[in-house]
C-alpha cells in the first residue's frame, strides 16, 4: 500500500503528464497553422505519449491500492512567436517536468518505497532522452534561423515521427 504523501505526489503528476499532452497539442495545432505539418506531426506524437506517461502512473497508483484523483487541467498557452520559439518551451517545460520527477523518485526513496522508486527510475530515464531530444532541435532551429529550405528539411524529418506504446500491454 501506498503513503498519502506519494500517492498525492503520484497524482499530482498524472495531472502534470496530462498537462503536457495538452501543452504538445496546442503546439502541435500552431505548427499546423504555421504549414510545418512534419513538426506538427512529431508535437501530436509527444502528447500521445504523454497521455501514456500520465495512464501508466494512473495504473500504478491502482495497482498500490490507491485511488487515482482528479484535478483540473490548467489551459496552456495557445500562441507561439516561432517554431524555434515553440522548442524553446518543450525544453524548458521538460526540465521542469524533470525537477517534478526528480522529487517523487526522492520521496519514494526517503519513505523505502522500493516499488514506486524502481516504478519512478523509468521516467527518470525517460527524461535525459526528452531534454536531450529538444535540445537537439532547439539547437537545429537556432542553426536554420530563418532559413526556409532548412526549416523545410527538419519538418521532413519530424514528420517521420511516429507513435509506439511505451508500456505494450501493460496498462488497462
Ligand atoms: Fe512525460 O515526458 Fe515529457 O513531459
Amino acid at each position: 500500500m501506498i503513503k498519502d504523501p506519494l500517492a498525492k505526489a503520484l497524482n499530482d503528476h498524472v495531472n502534470a503528464e496530462y498537462y503536457s499532452a495538452y501543452l504538445y497539442l496546442t503546439m502541435s495545432a500552431y505548427a499546423n497553422r504555421c504549414g510545418y505539418k512534419g513538426i506538427a506531426n512529431w508535437l501530436f506524437v509527444q502528447a500521445r505519449e504523454e497521455m501514456a506517461h500520465g495512464t501508466h502512473i494512473y495504473q500504478h497508483l491502482l495497482d498500490r491500492g490507491a485511488t487515482p484523483s482528479f484535478a483540473d487541467v490548467k489551459a496552456p498557452q495557445a500562441s507561439y512567436g516561432s517554431i524555434k520559439d515553440v522548442f524553446e518551451k518543450v525544453l524548458a517545460h521538460e526540465r521542469h517536468v524533470t525537477e517534478l520527477i526528480n522529487r517523487i523518485a526522492s520521496l519514494a526513496f526517503n519513505e523505502n518505497d522500493h516499488a514506486t522508486y524502481n516504478f519512478i527510475t523509468w521516467y527518470v530515464n525517460e527524461q535525459v532522452e526528452e531534454e536531450a531530444n529538444a535540445d537537439e532541435l532547439v539547437t537545429k532551429l537556432r542553426n536554420a534561423g530563418d532559413n526556409q529550405s532548412l526549416l523545410y528539411s527538419i519538418d521532413a524529418e519530424l514528420g517521420a515521427r511516429q507513435f509506439v506504446d511505451p508500456f505494450p500491454q501493460t496498462d488497462a
